[in-house]
Parts: structure tokens; C-alpha cells; sequence
């Protein structure tokens, strides 16, 4: 089995775009940082990492005679968001169990944003009372038994499309886009910087990667506050995505590196840190970062440039996952 024997939706506009960032990498003094943006990864409602993760879901999906995609995620989901426009893309009806991951005080956060794209495009969207949590909720096995009662045939995607079968090779398929790109562009990017939440992002890329012949370093930075979690997803994801894409050989613990220090003391909650990260990056390049995950890796990009653990001589690709309509959400801490 190779990843081309899987079936793949088209959801992309095609290959993300990658451009470096030479004021930001200026101003850090040494390594020269790149992005490639999956934040305009797709027309669809503003696309995202899920989006890629999901072209492998939907022909799963389609082929077991699905017509609702049951997912989860918190009120502010880029996840969930993502699996409406999809469904509305393949003309499936999508159910959107939206828990209160954040304790967060901004008034509108359950209108704007993620949640209110989600409405507009015509998904059946769920408030419901349950704290952050990775793993399978008691609320999703309910919205998928709902869907069941009233004769309909739902088809599961788990927090941030992770923990299922397919759900790491979307980024694996990424892994060899970047290799692609990299001989067009004439640079090898030694060190990768991803944030990881629900792992199949990180995970999808080790294993793509560990099939390369260069070996290079994919450093996933937590943004889950919950580091042991994290580690525990991104290993068993990573492991079975290059089973089943054969990659012939047992991945090496080396090989998997989860960073805890940028994620302050709760999911979903910006600390300095990640304010910094934002404002720095927007003044510097005009690049848009949100507040829960990508201006948390960004500053553990920074600090990791900044201290020298990632050497001046190195090109660092920076995952831009997405994740920009959750800033609606956030108004109150840029004002
Ligand atoms: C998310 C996830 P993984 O969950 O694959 O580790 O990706 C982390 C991540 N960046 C990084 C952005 C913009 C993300 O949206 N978001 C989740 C969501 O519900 O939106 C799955 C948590």
C-alpha cells in the first residue's frame, strides 16, 4: 500500500502556497524562516489543515452511503467549520456538537466566527456543556444517534478528523508536497515547526517525511496544555499512517517530538507569548495568526530560533494550519 491507493476528494486549490518570511527572519537574526499556508489552502470557507485531512474522510464517507458528517470540537472549532463547508461541498448535511472547551468571557464568542460561518453554510450546530477533551465525548455518540433515529446514516469524524483510520494521511500526502515544492523553489527545509492538538496534523507529516530519504527535524509544538495527551495522539497516529502507507519499518522515538512551553496553562487561552507572536508576525509580514493555536507555535518558533536550538544556517518551513476566524472571537485582548 502506497498513499496513492487512497482515494482522494478534491478539496484544495492544489498545492499550498510557500513563501519565506525574510523581515520576520531578519529581525530573529539567523535561520531562514518559510510558510507554507494552509490558511489559503482551499476556497472553501477559508479552508484550514482539516480541510486536506478530510479529502481522504469524504470518499470513506461517500462509500459507505453516508448523507451526515457527525463531528466535534469547541464553540470556536476551525475543525468543525471546515467539516460544514465540506459538507455543503459534497451535498452531505453536517452535525456540529460544539462543547465549551473555553472558559473565555469575549460576549460574542458563540456568534461570531467559526461558529457563525459554520450557520451559514447550513449546519445543524450543537451548544452543548463539556470541557476540552481530545478524546471520544459522550455528546458526539449522541448527536450520531440522533442522526440514526431520524433514518439518516451518519458518518463519525472525531475531534480535528485524528483519531480515525485515515485521518493522518491528508499530511502525509503534505510531506511530499513539501518535497515537490522544495525541488521547484532549489531548498531543503531542514526543520518543520507545527502546532498539535489532536495530532493527526503532526503525526501525518512524520510519517510522510520518514519516507524521504534527508532526514530532517518535524518539531510539533503543544497548544493543548496538555502535553502527555498530545505526545501519547501524535505517536499513535504517526505509527499508523505509516503502516498503512507503508513505509516498511517501525518509526524511531527520535522521530517523534511534541514541545511543551507556548501553550501557558490552558487550551484555548492566549498567553503573552502568543500575543506577542501575533502582533510581531502581522507588523513584520502582514501574516494573519489566531490566538489558540497558530500564534502558539509561532512563539515557540521564535524562541527556538532565538536561543539557537535552531541553528542561523537552517531554512525552517512554519505550518501556517489556519485558524484566522476564531480572531473575531478574541476582539478583547487587541484592543
Ligand atoms: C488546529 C486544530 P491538530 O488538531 O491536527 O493537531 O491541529 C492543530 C491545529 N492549527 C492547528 C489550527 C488553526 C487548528 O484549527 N483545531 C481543532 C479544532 O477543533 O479546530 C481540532 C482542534
Amino acid at each position: 500500500m502506497s498513499l496513492d491507493d487512497f482515494e482522494r476528494y478534491p478539496l484544495l486549490f492544489g498545492p499550498s502556497p510557500v513563501h519565506p518570511l525574510d523581515r520576520l527572519s531578519e529581525h530573529l537574526g539567523g535561520a531562514r524562516i518559510w510558510a507554507k499556508r494552509e490558511d489559503c489552502n482551499s476556497g472553501l470557507a477559508f479552508g484550514g489543515n482539516k480541510t486536506r485531512k478530510l479529502e481522504y474522510l469524504v470518499p470513506d464517507a461517500l462509500a459507505q452511503g453516508a448523507d451526515t458528517l457527525v463531528t466535534i470540537g469547541g464553540v470556536q472549532s476551525n475543525h468543525t467549520r471546515q467539516v460544514a463547508a465540506v459538507a455543503a461541498r459534497a451535498g452531505l448535511k453536517a452535525v456540529l456538537v460544539q462543547e465549551s472547551w473555553v472558559d473565555w468571557p469575549d460576549a460574542v464568542n458563540d456568534k461570531v466566527g467559526n461558529i457563525l460561518l459554520s450557520r451559514i453554510m447550513g449546519a445543524d450546530v450543537r451548544l452543548v456543556q463539556a470541557g476540552f477533551g481530545i478524546g471520544f465525548k459522550e455528546s458526539w455518540q449522541q448527536a450520531l444517534e440522533d442522526v440514526r433515529a431520524a433514518g439518516g446514516t451518519p458518518y463519525a469524524i472525531p475531534a480535528g478528523a485524528s483519531d480515525h483510520r485515515l485521518g493522518g494521511l491528508g499530511f502525509a500526502g503534505w510531506a511530499y508536497e513539501v518535497r515537490r515544492q522544495e525541488a521547484e523553489l532549489g531548498v531543503f527545509f531542514d526543520t518543520i515547526v507545527v502546532c498539535s492538538v489532536t495530532g493527526s496534523t503532526h503525526a501525518g507529516m512524520i510519517a510522510g517525511f520518514a519516507g524521504q530519504d534527508r532526514p530532517r527535524r518535524v518539531i510539533g509544538i503543544d497548544a493543548s496544555a496538555k502535553i502527555d495527551e498530545t505526545r501519547a495522539q501524535v505517536e499513535k497516529i504517526a505509527r499508523n499512517t505509516a503502516e498503512l502507507i507503508g513505509l516498511g519499518r517501525e518509526l524511531r522515538d527520535d522521530e517523534i517530538t511534541v514541545l511543551e512551553g507556548w501553550a501557558g496553562d490552558l487550551y484555548g487561552i492566549p498567553v503573552p507569548s502568543t500575543l506577542d507572536a501575533i502582533r510581531l508576525t502581522g507588523r513584520l509580514e502582514g501574516v494573519i495568526l489566531d490566538p489558540v493555536y497558530e500564534g502558539k507555535s509561532m512563539a515557540g518558533l521564535i524562541d527556538l530560533v532565538r536561543d539557537g536550538d535552531i541553528p542561523r544556517d537552517s531554512n525552517v518551513l512554519y505550518a501556517h494550519l489556519g485558524g484566522q476566524p476564531a480572531l473575531n472571537a478574541y476582539s478583547g485582548v487587541f484592543r
